[in-house]
């Protein structure tokens, strides 16, 4: 069993638990041993081979038992008798908004709805409303959930696509015959799940690659093959299609692999009304001669167009901005020099401060936030005030043996609680230099409730920051249901900075909302969440989604000088 079998087992346990109606403690462990387990750089099963299991953050006594039942046998008594209680299946029930383990066991208790199959068949004959809390309303939003589910299935997050595709994209760069190849399709566009893999690629020999292409060791099918285009799945169970093109033609060839659909379509109507027609491979004249172009610069510019960067092409005014020679100055990895939220050893990150600040110089970052979980139920391995107060010195102390070349912050990521309440009181949140306030339990209270707690939250004068907004997991789990309209208003009077978390399961918030918030002048801050150092590479899916917000260096204090970085700290300190 890997990692991730082990981790979806204890998620499993989790939340079977907690729809039986079990003691919280006991399911937040559980749910805490799986999100360590999912976080953990090496296998569980070399740990365990060396018997290191209780090394695992969160894995206590209890859990390192059913860790080694499971590695030992492949099967877990505990969860084969738990779900003769309560049918697995159930689990299910809570991948739709609306839907949390107390209405999970009221459909099963009441109606004896075991599955999203008999969740859909009772909304739609209209069995859920009347029971207690669920109304008409709240019946038509678990429908329209259900089927967004349907929708979104078969979508793979971007942190799992893009290190795949990198590796076919430089096996395609690596042929003979190809002079380029890039991702093109939502890949390039670095939305936050892809349907499929798109590659453009330029040859002037395109039998021989695509040859080579449907024989790569990894391509378990080939589900279409013509001359210039090939569509094929991998062993991973990812599909890709390749497209390939001479090079003078290769410029248009990407920018219609690129997409998106929409943005396309706008294109070929600026050049409809220029009498020209925009193919996937040349501008043709109505005399029906063709233009080719080598690269996308050129054929933006035959339309009139300045070049548009693939994450702002949407139909979302870039084609205006780009016309009126207005485009963002869109924020790139070079400019940010700040990281607000990561976790060590503290609490549940797998490396000490030192490690991470090292990695974090290496990195060329000049501000490192260290922001471990707070005290919250003692699970998330979260720090007492006490030891908060013993984690400074540490912090003073690395900072002295590291010298200047970063400034390190003591932070705190503070669970908001389910009564909006923060998680250490005021006098201990005024000793940190920073504090992010996030969302991980009760997600699913009702919108009016939900966002009160966030305002609450955000109306701490303490706060600085409110982390992964929503809540999200990618691919199954939606958001709390925030008014974000409500959000945006409480963080702008506060002046709290939003968090695009850039951990591929969350990139939360969302390129609309970013760009929303930004443009009304919220400041926001673009995080990894980093629990090991390598993680600190996340921060470029974070950058995809920036981007995507359209997204300055300005906006963004992740990008600013270190003395302005210091000077908001202290402003919002002293309530000013
Ligand atoms: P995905 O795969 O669902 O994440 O989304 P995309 O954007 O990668 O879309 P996909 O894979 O269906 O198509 C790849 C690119 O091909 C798309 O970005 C633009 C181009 N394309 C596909 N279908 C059409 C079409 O009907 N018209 C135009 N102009 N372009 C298309
Ligand atoms: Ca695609
Ligand atoms: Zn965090």
């Amino acid at each position: 069993m890997n990692n991730r079998e082990l981790s979806s087992t204890f998620k499993l346990i989790a939340d079977l638990l907690e729809i039986k109606g079990e003691n919280i403690y006991k399911i937040l462990a559980y749910r805490r041993a799986s999100e360590s387990l999912s976080n953990l750089p090496q296998e569980a099963a070399d740990l365990w081979k060396a018997g290191e299991l209780d090394n695992i953050p969160g894995v206590g006594k209890a859990i390192a038992e059913k860790i080694d039942e499971l590695l030992r046998s492949g099967h877990l008594g505990f969860l084969e008798k738990l779900t003769t209680e309560v049918p697995a299946s159930l689990a299910d029930l809570l991948r739709v908004p609306e839907v949390g383990p107390k209405k999970a066991a009221l459909f099963w208790k009441n109606l004896g709805i075991i599955d999203l199959a008999g969740l859909e068949a009772a909304a739609r004959t209209g069995k859920l409303n009347g029971l207690p809390g669920v109304g008409e309303k709240s019946e038509a939003r678990i429908l329209a959930g259900i089927e967004a589910l349907g929708r979104r299935s078969g979508r793979t997050p971007l942190g799992q696509a893009l290190p795949f595709a990198r590796e076919i994209v430089a096996w395609l760069r690596a042929q003979p015959g190809i002079s380029a190849a890039e991702m093109a399709g939502s890949l390039r566009r670095m939305k936050a799940t892809i349907g499929d893999l798109d590659f453009s690629a330029a040859t002037l020999t395109p039998d021989e690659v695509m040859e080579a292409f449907v024989s790569y060791p990894r391509v378990i099918r080939v589900i279409g093959r013509g001359s210039t285009k090939a569509s094929v799945e991998f062993d991973n169970g990812l599909r890709a299609q390749l497209w390939l093109h001479p090079p003078a033609e290769y410029g248009t060839a990407l920018l219609y692999a690129t997409g998106s659909k929409e943005h396309s379509v706008r294109l070929r109507e600026i050049a409809q009304k220029k009498d020209l027609s925009l193919s996937d491979h040349s501008l043709k004249h109505p005399d029906g001669t063709e233009s080719f172009y080598a690269d996308e610069t050129s054929i933006y510019a035959a339309l009139g167009l300045k070049w548009i960067p693939p994450e702002i092409r949407e139909d979302r005014g870039e084609i205006e901005a780009s016309r009126k020679d207005k485009l963002p100055n869109l924020i790139e990895r070079k400019d940010l020099l700040a990281e607000f939220h990561i976790h060590s050893t503290w609490s549940d990150g797998q490396a000490s401060i030192r490690k991470m600040a090292e990695a974090a110089m290496q990195r060329g970052l000049k501000v490192l936030a260290i922001t471990d979980h707070s005290a919250s139920l003692g699970v998330a391995g979260g720090l007492s005030i006490d030891e908060l107060a013993r984690q400074r010195e540490e912090i003073d102390t690395v900072q002295k043996e590291l010298g200047d070349g970063i400034r390190l912050l003591q932070g705190a990521e503070v669970e908001i609680k389910a009564d909006g309440s923060l998680d250490y009181p005021d006098d201990a949140l005024e000793r940190l230099d920073i504090v992010i306030a996030s969302l991980h339990t009760s997600l699913r209270q009702p919108r009016e409730q939900v966002t009160r707690r966030v305002l609450s939250a955000i109306q701490n004068p303490h706060v600085d920051i409110l982390g992964h907004p929503t809540g999200r997991l990618i691919p199954d789990r939606e958001g709390a249901d925030l008014d974000m309209d409500e959000v945006f208003k409480g963080a702008k009077a506060s002046g709290v900075a939003l968090e695009i978390n850039a951990h591929p399961s969350r990139m939360d918030l969302e390129d609309i909302y970013a760009r929303q918030a930004a443009g009304m002048g919220i400041p926001i801050t673009v995080n990894t969440d980093a629990h090991h150092p390598d993680q600190l590479d996340l921060i470029e899916y974070g950058l995809g989604m920036a981007r995507r917000a359209w997204l300055e260096p300005q906006q963004v204090i992740n990008a600013w000088p270190v003395q302005k970085i210091l000077s908001w700290l202290e402003k919002r300190e002293n309530g000013n």
